[in-house]
Order: structure tokens, then sequence, then C-alpha cells
């Protein structure tokens, strides 16, 4: 058991949990935390970065694009960034991977196992740029978000009780929610998708561990919760995806007052086109390189082909069509019971 900055301890999952876990997440068998209390539940190597990400040293100027997986990050991580660093639509490091522009803080923890394989490790040249005489073994997303200049722009799934208290002090946060059953139908997805965190059960029983607290990350409405406890704070952006998707003109107007970027009505108009669905599925600039998305290694080429890559179907309501009657009343009874702090999903 480890006992963590934040307060909470680590303690490894197994047993009859771990077991229950191995059934349908084959991958997990490097293992897994759960923190108590809250039962945030992590890749084992979580513990060798949750005392740096708790004690990080923000900057004044800093946003933080913070969501449970699933609920628009990258899409929010997109946005912020161009209206920051890109209104103009001419700033040559767009091409560059998102995650090189606008680092996912505690990735390392997917990574940072001693006998992870160079795939699993890979270094992009904004690494080498930003961190010359880093070491990827020190975590590579953490070295970046450190080394990232002015005006930097960070993305976690942490939440806010893993960051010190005075994060919004400090911080510009855009936290995004999404209604749970869109979320959990694309978190299903990406653990088909991505090999590394491969399921092979069932819709049923994916829902299953969202609704009990057991996937990767943990639970989602006290991550919603602890957001919108602190919505009211004017250093944060509490934002819905279905809003964004509905009105984006109006949601990127309310952030560039939030983010005090002062953009024209020309400008704002080119994040929306470039920042769209389409011409983010079309850049694919995710990762290090697009390429990644054929690696039979690391993504599930069938299921790519299938039911589509990281940038899926970028809809509201796919819910409606793909949960049965009975996962709809069984998610309902779980939003009355634990989303029951004033949000209403839309
Ligand atoms: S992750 O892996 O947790 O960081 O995923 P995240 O980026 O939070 O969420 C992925 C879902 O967001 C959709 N997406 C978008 N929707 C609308 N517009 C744009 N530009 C966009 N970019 C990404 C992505 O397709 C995932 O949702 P689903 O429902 O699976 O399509």
């Amino acid at each position: 058991m480890t006992t963590l900055a934040s307060g909470h301890t680590a303690k490894a999952l197994e047993g009859d949990e771990l077991a229950r876990l191995l059934e349908n997440f084959p991958s997990y068998k490097n293992g897994l935390i759960r923190l108590s209390p809250d039962d945030w539940v992590f890749s084992n190597g979580f513990c060798n970065f949750a005392d740096k990400l708790y004690n990080f040293e923000f900057r004044e100027g800093d946003v933080l694009v913070m969501t449970w997986p699933k609920c628009g990050t990258t899409w929010t991580q997109e946005i912020v960034w161009t209206m920051r660093n890109n209104p103009d639509l001419d700033n040559p490091d767009a091409d560059v991977a998102i995650m090189d522009r606008v680092p996912f803080m505690e990735a390392d923890m997917f990574s940072s196992s001693e006998d992870a394989s160079e795939d699993q490790m890979p270094v992009s040249e904004m690494f080498k740029k930003l961190c010359p005489n880093g070491n990827p073994r020190d975590g590579v997303s953490f070295q970046m978000a450190q080394a990232t200049p002015d005006p930097r722009s960070l993305k976690t799934h942490l939440p806010f009780s893993l960051f010190a208290p005075s994060l919004l002090e400090k911080v510009k946060v855009v936290y995004v929610a999404r209604n749970p059953k869109d979320t959990v139908l694309s978190y299903l997805h990406h653990h088909k998708l991505f090999k590394a965190q491969s399921f092979v059960g069932s819709l049923e029983t994916f829902v299953d561990y969202f609704l009990e607290d057991d996937l990767i990350y943990g639970p989602y409405w006290l991550h919603l919760k602890e957001a919108w406890q602190r919505r009211d704070h004017p250093n944060l952006h509490f934002v819905f995806y279905e809003d964004l998707k509905a009105d984006i003109k109006g949601e990127l107007k309310k952030l560039d007052d939030f983010l005090g970027t002062e953009l024209s009505e020309d400008q704002l108009a080119n994040v929306a086109k470039h920042t769209s669905f389409g011409e983010m599925k079309s850049r694919n600039n995710l990762f290090i390189n697009k390429d990644m998305f054929k690696n039979e290694v690391i993504v599930d080429q069938e299921v790519l082909k299938k039911d589509g890559g990281f940038f899926r179907q970028g809809k509201s309501g796919d819910w409606k069509a793909k949960l049965t009657p009975e996962l709809i009343e069984k998610m309902d009874k779980w939003i009355k019971e634990k989303c029951d702090f004033g949000i209403n999903f839309k």
C-alpha cells in the first residue's frame, strides 16, 4: 500500500477483484491499482507519477483541459490550442501531433513500466526538442508537460482531488462533461480499438464495469461531481460536449471570454472549421504519427475497419441506437442515484 501526496492510499488490485477484470481485460495483466478513498482506478504505473502530478508546478497563464475519458478532451485540446496559438491558421506547429502540443499529463502511467517496449514508449521530435536531456523512462508526457513553453495548454483525465487544492488559483481549467450513455459507448470502442487496453466482453458487461466504477479512471460520477461543485469558480469553465456539438460558435464565444483570447469573428470561424470533426478526422494527428493507427500491435485493424478509429462518430445521442432498453433503464437508475448533485445531462 502506498500513501500519496493527495492523501489517498493506493493498493494493487488482487484476488477476485483482479480476476473479475482480467476475465474481460486480458491486457490488464500488468496490474491495476485502486485509490482509497474515492475508488479511482489506474494502471499501476500511476504511483510513479501521482505525487509529481499533485505537486506539478503550474504557471500563471496555463490552461488545463480536464475531462473523464471520452468526453471530448481531444476536441477541446485542439480548440484551446488553436484559439491560443493558431487563430489565423498559420502556425506551422499545427501539423504536429496534438499530444505534443497539449501534453497528456499522466499518460506515462500507461507506458512507464520497466519492461515497456519501444512501441509502447515512442519518443517524438517534439520531446527531443523540448527535453534534449530527458530520459523517456522518467515520463515522456510528464517532461513535455513541464517543458512546454507559454502559452501552455495541458490535458488530464485526473479529477480535481488528485491535484493540489490551489489548482484553480493559478490555472484556468476547461472541464468537459458528456452524457454517460455516449461516454460509455465511446469508452467501449476505445477499449476494443487499442490493444493495450483490449476488452473482450459484451456491451452489457462493459456497462456493468462502468456503473460499478471498475474501469480505468474509476467513478465518472465523482469526477463530474468534483468539477460541478467548483463550476462557479471564475477559473473554471464547465462545458457539455453536447453544447459544443449543438452550438460551436456560441460555445467558442464563451471560451473566448473565459480564455481572454479576444478573437475576431473570422478567427472564431477559423477555429470552428479547423476543429470540426471532419477536419480533425482527416488530419488524424492525435499521436506521434498517423501510421501508429496502421500498427497491428497498437490498433485492432478489424475494429478500425468495422467501427472506426479514434475519431469514430463525433455525435451526441448515439446511445439511442446502441443501448438496449434494459441498459438504458440501468443507466437511468445510476444517473438518478449517483449523479444527484444537480447536473442535468443533455
Ligand atoms: S480520450 O481518448 O479519452 O482522450 O478521448 P476524448 O478525446 O475525450 O473523446 C473522444 C470522443 O470525442 C470525439 N471527438 C469529436 N467529437 C466532435 N468533434 C470533434 N472535433 C471531435 N474530436 C473527437 C471522438 O470521436 C470520440 O467520440 P465517439 O463518440 O467515440 O466518436
